[in-house]
């Protein structure tokens, strides 16, 4: 018989109830070492303008057109869009061989015109505004469309095209593949339990108190249990609700509050601007009542022991499952030792 089983220790396999998933934990494997691929960190200070840059106030884009002269967020058509309104309505099934056209649109959203700021740089009142902007998309898009993803993408590492602080809102007629999943698995908990799923493990989780990071009044964010990603978040209301356009004005400036922390604590650990994909799931738009779906957001950073070593979700994790190295709880005792005051902003009040 082996050592006793210690979580912090040993290989295990987490759940994810969300996806109906499982996840391969190997903390053992955190102290191996690395003579991989080393990622080169930018920390190089960004001008407020920058004259080549695509998204920056009064610039001509890449098909011409010019951005007007905006002081807030300033959202426009992705001038390579992803998704078209207006293809043709087409489905076939032979076989093996199915495909289904697909109606929608992206649209990319300017968080600011200040070319040098990120998220967490950004005042509260103006990430209130990208709130707001993201509300605004929302109800718009789903009066239209099945389902709406609001995203960002940030650094290079994660595919960005560009500095400029931006993200993305994609809407389409469908509801893709991993919100249809976990619209199951969400139903599945509401019949037998009565109660939305994420409402539940919000309060489980602020009870148990292992994985949260931060929390206000009406928002929290726990490093899943389940989670893949070394430092992956999940952002919950802690109120029910099932779409960013039904926020109200006190929990759409929480948001706005814990938003800045998050992004503040990401950035203080490896003092990098910490790069990651986030997004929002609010319930689909299909005329349904959705009383087992509770608004939330992902962040996926790939980071995992400094701004240059990142995670690789490639041979096991692509033809098996996910894996992770340090434990979910590890990973929220790290964040919730930071500060939650950016380190530039401390670098300029130390003078
Ligand atoms: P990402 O950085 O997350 O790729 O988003 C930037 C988007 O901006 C990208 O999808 C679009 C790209 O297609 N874009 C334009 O629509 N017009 C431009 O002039 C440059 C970039």
């Amino acid at each position: 018989m082996g050592t006793p089983f210690d979580p912090t220790n040993d290989p295990h396999r987490r759940y994810n109830p969300l996806l109906g998933e499982w996840v391969l934990v190997s903390p053992h494997r955190a102290k191996r070492p690395w003579q991989g691929q080393s990622e080169e960190p930018n920390n190089e200070q960004k001008p407020g303008y920058d004259p080549t840059c695509y998204l920056c106030p009064s610039n001509t884009r890449v098909n011409g057109e010019v951005n007007p002269q905006y002081t807030g967020t300033f959202v426009f058509e992705n001038d390579f869009a992803a998704l078209k309104k207006d293809t043709e309505v087409k489905s076939e099934k032979n076989g093996l061989f199915q495909f289904e056209t697909e109606q929608g649109c992206s649209r990319v959203i300017c968080f600011s015109p200040d070319h040098s700021k990120t998220l967490p740089e950004l005042t509260d009142q103006e990430r209130s505004d990208v709130v707001a902007c993201w509300k605004e998309q929302t109800r718009e898009l789903g009066a239209s469309y099945r389902w709406v993803q609001v995203f960002e993408n940030k650094g290079a590492m994660m595919g960005c095209s560009n500095p400029h602080p931006h993200g993305q809102v994609w809407a389409q007629q469908h509801l893709p593949s991993d919100p249809a999943k976990k619209l199951l698995q969400l139903k599945q908990y509401f019949s037998e339990n009565h109660t939305p799923i994420l409402l539940d493990y919000a309060e489980q989780e602020i009870a148990k108190d292992e994985r949260v990071v931060c929390k206000n009044d009406d928002w929290v964010v726990v490093v899943p249990y389940w989670a893949a990603w070394p430092f992956e978040t999940l952002l919950l209301p802690r109120f029910d609700v099932q779409s960013m356009h039904h926020l109200n004005d006190a929990q759409s400036t929480a948001l706005a509050q814990i938003l800045g922390d998050i992004t503040s604590r990401y950035d203080n650990l490896f003092e990098t601007s910490f790069p990651y994909s986030m997004g929002w799931h609010s319930a689909p738009f299909d005329n349904e009542e959705h009383p087992h779906w509770t608004l939330h957001a992902h962040f996926f950073p790939p980071l995992l022991r400094s701004a240059s070593v990142r995670k690789f979700m490639v041979g096991y994790e692509m033809m098996a499952e996910a894996q992770r190295d340090l434990t979910p709880e590890q990973a929220a005792d790290r964040l919730k030792a930071l500060s939650n005051v950016h380190y530039k902003q401390r670098e300029n009040t130390n003078g």
